[in-house]
């Protein structure tokens, strides 16, 4: 179980446990009289990434019950005393009336009742009055039970460390408990005591861990009094409802409790491992608590040789763990990219999230999914990975339950019959937690997601820039809106992506990577919703990090990397939407209804105080004029200019002024969107200077417009009302259009 220490111990065998061997260099003589024996399990005898624990091996743990349900661990120090954590009972400064505890003692499955299991009622909860908060120390509390434990082969009393005790560190000890399994994530019924081996790390190994950012961009201050145990690369932990419970360490065949579960950063996350309460300094304070208990808690004395035993060494101070997932030799190379062969269709793409799981668009499946069971023809179902030479089984598909409704949720897992070995060629893809917030800037590429064509054009062609959060919310529908500041909000709901040529590549389907600090993270997948728009929409995959590691238990998520908001700080401002940016999209109109808005595309452009031309809304910030409206003829200066959105045809014009063009030539394809074709010609009402000569002039300034493909003349309604004229736009030929593209600053009036 345990490491043995190869250190010279006396053996003794100290009747009557039979079958023990007592390599135990702790006399009894040296405890009181009157105290028992203790730290020893019946012989033959969470947490994360933990395992159950056989029944009777952790004899001293007791669960601790807050109005009927496990709140914490503690541990069985005395018949009458359990020892936990502070924070278990404090809540607002106040301790919580001992009357709502109670102890459930000798469990190991919270479901099924156990031979000497029994529950005790708490008569007193003891907390050192300079407690205040986790992160401040003094994490610990004495809980006095109503009437003693009744002990017994599955409840016995672990031994406690005196003061002067020395764990060496990084010998390997055990914590126990029935909390989460992974954040967020409680224990699965039948709620198995959970056991993991923990590492424990000196002082400097783990202040250098914790000294570098982490999640929430977060540093912390290991005080005197605490401990850590666990590993630099993370994924075996404890976590959340195992507080209070047991830090054990074997010695010369006891089990001393070094420490009590007390916090952490999240769970299992790398260079975080769990923060624990030292037991020993607490000696003297528990000693007082207890004070007349007969029998009273067991210190049993370490031998002076283990006390000077070695420490630390020097090089292991500052060994932080690199990420292991998301390294790319180049970027397209992608060591996670997997394709999903199922007999009859195309192959579908997706990306290997752990040694044993794919993740992959469940509408690839969605044929083969039925209620009752897995898909029949399983069995023949490959799964091809890079540097593999032969493609891998599937033994399991577990699609999204949303993901026949919810785009954002067109997702499943499949699970390989044999994991499979890393390698610098096969690895998995990181993904984001909850909270990791991709910056506007950051570097991003497509990656080939489900089943959709190849893209046509080299791949160079694929790399985006993350637009920040706000704007890409007010291109996608949310016109006139106010959009709250997005620090800690996850991304935003969602990515979008511009640099970007080439235009709507029919069915195929993306996931967008972003790359922190040279490690690719799987941020969004493609949604459909956002059809051809530019820039493209990704639904952002923060949300489905908690399904995706309940199901596999060992995905890789990892925490944000890169902090450096740059001096933008426009995101940590309210920003308003411009109003009408009609849905991101181009030429649709809202329903009838709203009649005022007919031509939402439509903008006021008022030059210089006393005369107004009609501009055209290309895209979110952008507006087309003609040149001849806003330059008078022979003047080198630029007039004043103010553009009016979203009221073309609602207000009356002020008297003064003078309306100075014609209004642009709109026609309607058969899709129903409006395409701007022609801007008038100065002085002319009815001719037209084509606009589709400046589409590449167009597209480069504005980056965001939408053209529609080349092909197919503008569709022509039979009954021709509203309608353009045939042969009049487009075909007019020269004189070309002289426009103008006015750049809008954000402070638009609604
Ligand atoms: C908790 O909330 C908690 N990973 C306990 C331990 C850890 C984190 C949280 C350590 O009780």
């Amino acid at each position: 179980m345990s490491q043995h220490l190869l250190l010279p111990l006396v053996i003794l065998v100290i009747g009557p446990d039979p079958g023990t061997f007592q390599d135990s260099a702790f006399s009894p003589s040296q405890e009181e009289p009157e105290d028992l024996d203790c730290g020893r399990p019946e012989p033959s005898a969470r947490i994360m990434g933990g395992s159950d624990a056989q029944p009777g091996t952790w004899p001293w743990q007791v669960s601790l019950h807050h109005w009927g349900g496990h709140v914490c661990g503690g541990s069985l120090i005395a018949p009458s005393w359990v020892l936990s954590a502070a924070h278990c009972f404090v809540s607002n400064g106040t301790l919580e009336p001992a009357s709502e505890w109670s102890v459930l003692l000798g469990v190991h499955s919270q479901d099924e009742p156990q031979d000497g299991a029994h529950v005790r009622e708490v008569a007193a909860i003891l907390v050192p009055d300079n407690y205040t908060r986790v992160e401040l120390g003094s994490d610990v509390a004495l809980l006095r039970l109503a009437s003693p434990a009744r002990l017994g082969p599955t409840v016995r009393p672990v031994c406690l460390p005196r003061a002067s005790h020395r764990f060496t560190h990084g010998t390997s000890c055990w914590a126990t408990g029935a909390g989460d399994v992974l954040e967020a994530d409680p224990l699965p019924r039948p709620w198995v005591l959970q056991e993991v081996e923990l590492r424990l790390l000196g002082e400097a190994a783990c202040q250098c861990l914790y000294s570098r950012p982490g999640p929430f961009n977060l540093t912390f201050q290991l005080l005197p009094g605490m401990l850590c145990a666990g590993y630099p690369e993370g994924r075996k932990d404890t976590c959340q409802g195992d507080s209070g419970g047991p830090l054990v360490c074997e010695e010369g065949g006891r089990w001393f409790q070094a420490g009590i579960t007390s916090f952490g950063f999240g769970c299992g996350r790398r260079n975080r491992p769990g923060v624990f309460t030292a037991v020993a300094p607490h000696e003297a304070w528990i000693r007082t608590q207890v004070m007349g208990s007969v029998p009273g808690p067991v210190f049993p004395t370490q031998p002076l040789e283990l006390q000077s035993g070695p420490r630390e060494p020097m090089e292991e101070n500052c060994t932080v763990a690199l990420p292991e997932c998301g390294k790319a030799p180049r970027p397209g190379a992608w060591p996670w990219e997997a394709q999903v062969m199922v007999p009859g269709s195309k192959p579908c793409h997706g990306a290997l999230v752990s040694e044993s799981w794919v993740l992959a668009p469940a509408s690839c499946f969605l044929d083969r999914i039925s209620s009752d069971g897995p898909p029949r023809d399983l069995n023949a179902w490959r799964v091809l990975l890079p540097s593999r030479p032969r493609a891998e089984r599937v033994a399991r598909l577990v699609p999204h339950e949303n993901a026949s409704w919810d785009d954002a949720s067109d997702l499943a897992l499949l699970q390989l019959r044999v994991p499979v070995n890393l390698s610098a060629a096969l690895r998995p893809v990181c993904l984001p937690y909850l909270e990791h917030y991709f910056l506007p800037g950051s570097r991003c590429r497509l990656a080939r997601w489900g089943r959709g064509e190849p893209a046509s054009g080299p791949s160079a062609l694929l790399e985006a820039e993350l637009l920040s959060g706000w704007w890409c919310h007010c291109l996608y529908g949310h016109q006139g809106e106010t959009v709250p500041p997005q620090g800690g909000g996850g991304g935003g709901p969602l990515l979008g992506e511009r640099r970007e040529a080439g235009r709507c590549w029919n069915d195929s389907r993306w996931s967008l990577l972003c790359r922190e600090e040279g490690t690719w993270f799987l941020a969004g997948i493609r949604d459909f919703s956002s059809g051809c728009l530019r820039p493209r929409a990704f639904s952002p995959l923060q949300t489905h990090g908690p399904w995706i590691s309940h199901v596999t238990r060992g995905a890789y998520l990892e925490d944000q990397l890169v902090w450096d908001w740059g001096l933008e700080g426009g995101e940590t401002e309210i920003q308003t939407c411009p109003p009408h940016t009609e849905h991101g999209a181009c030429g649709l109109r809202q329903k009838a209804a709203q009649m005022e808005h007919l031509w939402p595309w439509l903008a006021e452009v008022h030059v210089a105080g006393d005369h107004v031309c009609t501009g055209i809304l290309v895209a979110p910030g952008w507006v087309l004029a003609a040149t001849h409206c806003v330059l008078r003829l022979g003047s080198t200066t630029v007039p004043y200019i103010e553009v009016y959105l979203g009221r073309a045809g609602a207000n009356p014009l002020p008297q003064s002024h003078q309306v100075t063009s014609a209004p642009p030539l709109l026609c309607q394809t058969e899709g129903g969107s409006w395409v701007l074709m022609g801007m008038a010609i100065r002085g002319s009402r009815e001719l037209f200077a084509a606009i589709s000569p400046e589409e590449a002039w167009i597209s480069q300034t504005v980056g965001e417009a939408h053209f529609l493909p080349p092909s197919g003349p503008p569709y022509w309604s039979p009954e021709g009302s509203n309608l353009c004229p045939l042969g009049m736009a487009g075909a007019s030929g020269p004189p070309r259009a002289a426009l103008l593209l006015l750049l809008l600053t954000p402070l638009i009036q609604g």
